[in-house]
């Protein structure tokens, strides 16, 4: 009997053998191996691009051995559109944090999601500009500190926070919108679903797919990062609830095909 008959986790082969850039607890991590779970399971080696955005996700295609691209500050669902268009046989997505898709790149979502665009879109929610220092995100929670808000965010100088999946989910484009979140096994679990559902989604043709995932970003929350996890079901969560928000009748079919 070999070392490895005992193994029963490993990388997906899919993913690059690299140490992660991401902070101690961060959940960027739990989501590009959530993500890449679901290339190598639905085989697209050959056929998937990583669209990087802007954030601590800039590089997300280093994580994966399939061919990738770089369109920051917004303009991932753009190139994701274009290579769509051109190459229909191809699957872009892309993984984009709060303030690249809520922020300088609302537009681009919100017009992609509404012209029904047959991509898939990863939608990493911290609450907050991890990369740049932690500012106020359009998905800061309220009273939350940030650098930008040291009071903690009022209405009266910053407004309320922006929930994309809900407010996309009004729009005729979308065929799949769901929030999930990575804080507990449970949580990572339902998460792996839907970020398996959203590519397959695009797969079957059937239009625009976006999973919001809510993230730990412990060190701009200013929190341990054993702790972060918990520190999400008791502030983000309530603020931001999770469920599925848009389920056309072809994807609630492919969601009775789950193996699991
Ligand atoms: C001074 C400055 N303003 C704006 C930007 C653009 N920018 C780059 S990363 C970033 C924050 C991205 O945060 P988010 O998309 O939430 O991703 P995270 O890092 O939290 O994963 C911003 C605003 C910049 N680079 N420099
Ligand atoms: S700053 Fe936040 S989002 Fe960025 S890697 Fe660190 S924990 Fe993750």
């Amino acid at each position: 009997m070999s070392d490895y008959d005992n193994v029963i986790f490993t990388r997906p082969d899919i993913m690059v053998d690299r140490p992660t850039h991401f902070c101690p607890g961060c959940g960027h991590g739990i989501i590009q191996r959530l993500v890449g779970e679901a290339l190598q399971e639905l085989d697209l080696l050959e056929r998937a691009i990583c669209i990087g955005s802007i954030g601590c996700t800039v590089t997300a295609y280093e994580y994966f051995k399939v061919d990738g691209m770089e369109a920051p500050h917004g303009r991932a669902p753009c190139v994701a559109t274009a290579i769509k268009r051109c190459r229909p046989d191809l699957v872009p997505f892309a993984i984009q944090g709060d303030g690249d898709l809520a922020s300088i790149g609302a537009g681009e979502i919100v017009h992609a999601a509404a012209r029904g665009e047959k991509i898939t879109i990863i939608f990493a929610n911290n609450a907050t500009y991890g990369m740049t220092g932690g500012q106020l995100a359009p998905t800061t929670l309220m009273g939350m500190y940030t650098a930008s808000t040291p009071g903690g965010r009022i209405a009266e100088q910053s407004g309320y926070p922006i929930r994309m999946s809900e407010m996309l989910a009004t729009l005729d484009g979308p065929a799949y919108i769901a929030r999930v979140a990575v804080n507990t096994p449970a949580n990572v679990r339902k998460a792996k679903k839907a970020v398996e559902l959203a590519f397959r989604t695009q797969l079957a043709g059937l239009g625009f797919a976006m999973v919001e995932i809510l993230s730990m970003c412990p060190i701009n929350w200013r929190v341990e990062p054993v702790k972060a996890p918990q520190w999400m079901t008791d502030n983000m969560i309530p603020q931001f609830p999770l469920g599925e928000f848009k389920v056309l009748p072809g994807v609630a079919e492919l969601k009775k095909g789950d193996r699991s």
